[in-house]
């Protein structure tokens, strides 16, 4: 089977965020059926929040490109094996809540596809500063299946309230 890129977004905004962001970042890197080929920087920005949910505090986000040979669903599963491992208590969290990590397979090659587990390219992706502008960074030349140039995409978008922070 060929080795795919895929593009992994990267959120937290519960205990110590870049620190749940570096822990993500050393699973994805020990994982031996995948490589880690690129990590953007952390930015921190407000909650995009659903309509009546109360404020909850800031996200730190980031975009990872990892190859493997695992297929999209292997791979979910293993972002959730991660997101386990870093304590993400699922079932008591609110859709949209705070979280201590979530990851997100944003991208991966060229492949479309939705079924009940997974949407890919992530339906969200075009409409969230904090998935597109670390995407440019790593990669300005992505074509995003069904979405088009990723700088075609951040070019729609605002990055006025990314501010990058040590990672
Ligand atoms: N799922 C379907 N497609 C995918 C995919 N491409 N990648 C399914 C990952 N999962 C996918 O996800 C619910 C289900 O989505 C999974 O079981 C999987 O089968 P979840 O992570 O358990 O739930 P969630 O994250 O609470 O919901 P959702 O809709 O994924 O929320 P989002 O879209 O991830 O938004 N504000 C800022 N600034 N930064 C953020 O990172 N994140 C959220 C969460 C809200 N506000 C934010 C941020
Ligand atoms: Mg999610």
């Amino acid at each position: 089977m060929a080795i795919v890129p895929a593009y992994i977004g990267m959120g937290s905004n519960l205990q110590n965020p870049p620190r749940q962001l570096r822990q993500a970042l050393a699973h994805l890197a020990e994982l031996s059926s995948a490589t880690l080929m690129q990590v953007s920087g952390f930015y921190r920005n407000p909650a995009m929040n659903a309509p009546g949910l109360a404020e909850q505090p800031d996200f730190v986000n980031a975009v990872a490109r990892l190859d493997s040979q695992l297929s999209p669903h292997e791979l979910l599963d293993q972002l959730q094996a991660i997101e386990r491992r870093q304590h993400r208590q699922r079932d008591q969290d609110l859709r949209w809540g705070p979280r201590t990590l979530d990851l997100d397979l944003l991208v991966y090659g060229d492949v479309q596809l939705a079924d009940d587990r997974l949407t890919i390219p992530h339906p969200g992706l075009e409409h969230r500063p904090f998935v597109v502008f670390p995407l440019v960074e790593i990669e300005p030349q992505l074509i995003v299946p069904g979405m088009g140039e990723i700088g075609e995409i951040a070019a729609r978008l605002d990055a006025g309230q990314l501010l990058r922070i040590d990672s």
